[in-house]
């Protein structure tokens, strides 16, 4: 007996291609669901099927012998006196015969169908992270098109949970651009002590006080919080500290002089009032003050506290969706241990996400967001992720 091994994308182009490069005359004799790895940064996996078939007389396996392998396994001597079987008669038989064969594959893949193992699972972790159901179903359908088609010795644990991380990141996205290139004008927005003077000092000294000269950028604060006792000198105490120079903006004529007085790698970080979603009279002097900037030299960003809730969250960005907003950085990771309901808002508005900052200290507790940097905040896996990440870059430095 001859056997051979075809492996595809799925099941039916396996069995396809088995019938044309050797006849409708192969027998499936077993299957096997393998995963190769792929997807982002090789944490992923795909599916593939293998099936090995055989051909039921060695000694006729050439593609042009395919039709007398029919004839011959199906009609016998006797049955041909009483009525010759049209061709397509003995096509069917055979299609019977196959279909017989394969059965048991597919119903022993139903039983063991990955996807259904670990669904409950799933839906632990994602609510352990606090995700909201609109994220969770986009991730566990995604999971779902990946596992359905596993068995559960295909994917131990570890697989498992790789998968899950794969594309709950895959849900989130994030202003690479921004990273590398901030615009020479940021404004940071959002609700009261979200954190928003905090992170413009952190952001200060992220860019201006970079060791590689290239990288370094001449960062200028500008406050427009005038009404509030207190603001300013907040921010002049952050800039003496680091060295920077502070402004206050009074009305649109002094923040266009500001702006006006440009030189190359200069970098504008603007803090701004921090309002109540309700304060609508506020909303529209901000828009005033903030109508002098050009949009394709500024970005603005709102700061969201990780610890707020997703019904305040909906409420600030719908309040501050008016500004055009290009990036979210999402503040006070360290408070809480459940940040998926910040990273599901975002998803949903498709607002990606610049920087994460934990803790108080400046300029120490700030991050570009990355998939590391959100994986150090998820719940609930049993993977060392730290190790795995020093395994990953291992990995990409030798390719
Ligand atoms: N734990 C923690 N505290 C933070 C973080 N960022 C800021 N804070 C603290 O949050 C408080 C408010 O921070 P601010 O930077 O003044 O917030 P703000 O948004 O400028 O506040 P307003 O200007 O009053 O709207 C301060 O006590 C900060 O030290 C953080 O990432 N983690
Ligand atoms: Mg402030």
């Amino acid at each position: 007996m001859k056997y051979v091994t075809i492996s595809a994308e799925n099941y039916d182009e396996a069995v396809q291609r088995a019938r044309k490069e050797y006849g409708s005359s192969i027998r499936i004799h077993s299957r096997r669901d393998l995963t190769v790895r792929g997807g982002f940064l090789w944490l992923g996996k795909k599916s593939r099927v293998e099936i090995t078939c055989y051909l039921p007389d060695a000694s006729i396996s050439f593609p042009w012998q395919k039709e007398e392998i029919v004839r011959d396994m199906v009609i016998q001597p006797e049955q041909q006196s009483i009525a010759e079987p049209e061709p397509i008669e003995t096509e069917k038989i055979v299609e019977k015969e196959l279909e017989a064969v394969e059965q048991p594959a597919i119903n022993e893949v139903k039983v063991q169908n990955a996807y259904d193992h670990y669904v409950d699972q799933t839906s632990k972790i994602l609510q352990l992270n606090g995700f909201s159901p609109w994220f969770s179903q986009r991730v566990m359908q995604s999971l779902q098109v990946e596992l359905e088609h596993l068995s559960i010795s295909d994917v131990p644990q570890e697989e498992f949970e790789l998968m899950l991380i794969d594309k709950i990141i895959s849900q989130i996205s994030i202003d690479r651009e921004l990273q590398l290139h901030p615009k020479r004008i940021c404004v940071v927005m959002g609700p009261t002590g979200a954190g928003k003077t905090t992170t413009i000092a952190k952001m200060a000294a992220l860019y201006g006080l970079q060791q590689r000269e290239e990288l370094k950028r001449n960062v200028k604060l500008v406050t427009i919080d005038t009404f509030r006792i207190g603001a300013y000198e907040q921010m002049a105490s952050f800039s003496e500290a680091l060295g920077i120079q502070a402004f206050k903006v009074m009305d649109e004529e002094d923040f266009t002089a500001i702006l006006s007085d440009y030189e190359e790698k200069e970098l504008i970080l603007v803090d701004t009032i921090g309002r109540s979603p309700k304060d609508t009279e506020l909303a529209i002097r901000m828009k005033s003050l903030l109508g002098v900037l050009k949009s394709e030299e500024s970005a603005v960003l709102l700061a969201l506290g990780a610890t707020m809730k997703s019904k305040d969250l909906e409420k600030t960005i719908e309040a501050y969706a008016p500004f055009s907003l290009r990036a979210a950085i999402i503040t006070k990771t360290d408070e809480t241990d459940s940040i998926g309901e910040v990273l599901s808002v975002c998803a949903e508005h498709q607002i990606p996400l610049l920087f994460i900052t934990d803790g108080q200290k400046v300029p120490k507790d700030i991050h570009k967001a990355s998939a590391a940097s959100i994986l150090s905040l998820l719940q609930g896996f049993s993977l060392d992720f730290a190790s795995l990440w020093a395994t990953q870059i291992d990995v990409e430095d030798q390719s």
